[in-house]
């Protein structure tokens, strides 16, 4: 059996966007973590970082969404989301999963809960919303010529990305009005079958 542990509209949302199409059987328990569920004790057993995603796995646990995206991708083949093992193709699509998860999620989290890095909370947010726009530049282009960010196939690199586009509701200067690669992009994800649903579910 698999639980995923998921908060509507965090970095969890890929998971269980993965879920979804990999057709695997699971249940998904929601954590509030506006109201501060990620603290309690019982799910301090589960991530002791008190994060999202988690997956438990016949009992089992996997935190760190790069990782269950992965997990998911290799125990549902059928559903192609990443390319064969040792190929160039592969080793992109985990270079921009990377990117996004180790380079632009970090920064979110800045905008987000700005109060968690230091005092002057104004400061923190607007520096985090302009490395989030370098980055995104360099996102943009790699969209100039590719369907999904690593290429022509979509893969778990997809799931988180959309996610993070999403996350621009709290920016002053929203990404997909300045790159338009990245608003063709997003409108193309909410339009694939399975996971565009899943999206436009938690999209508000
Ligand atoms: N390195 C972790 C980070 C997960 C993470 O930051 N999750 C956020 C939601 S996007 C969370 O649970 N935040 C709750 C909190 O920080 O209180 C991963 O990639 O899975």
């Amino acid at each position: 059996m698999i639980t995923l542990y998921h908060a509507p509209g965090s970095c969890s949302l890929a998971v269980k966007a993965a879920l979804a199409i990999s057709g695997l059987e699971h249940e998904v328990n929601i954590v509030n973590a506006q109201a501060g569920e990620q603290f309690t004790p019982e799910f301090i057993k589960i991530n002791p970082l008190s994060k999202v995603p988690a997956l438990i796995v016949n009992g089992d646990i996997i935190t760190e969404g790069a990782a269950i995206l992965q997990y998911i991708s290799e125990v549902a083949p059928n559903a192609n989301l990443l390319p064969a093992m040792g190929t160039m193709a592969r080793a992109q699509a985990l270079k921009w999963m990377m990117f996004v998860y180790s380079n632009v999620h970090p920064h979110f989290a800045r905008a987000f809960v700005p109060a968690r890095y230091g005092n002057d909370e104004t400061d923190i947010k607007e520096k985090a919303e302009s490395a989030l726009h370098d980055l995104f530049a360099i996102i943009n282009d790699q969209l100039a010529d590719n369907d999904f960010i690593a290429g022509a196939e979509l893969s778990i690199a997809d799931l988180y990305l959309a996610v993070a586009i999403h996350w621009q509701i709290i920016m002053k200067d929203p990404l997909t009005k300045k790159y338009a690669n990245v608003e063709n992009y997003l409108q193309r994800l909410l339009a694939f079958p399975v996971v565009g649903n899943v999206f436009k579910s938690e999209f508000s």
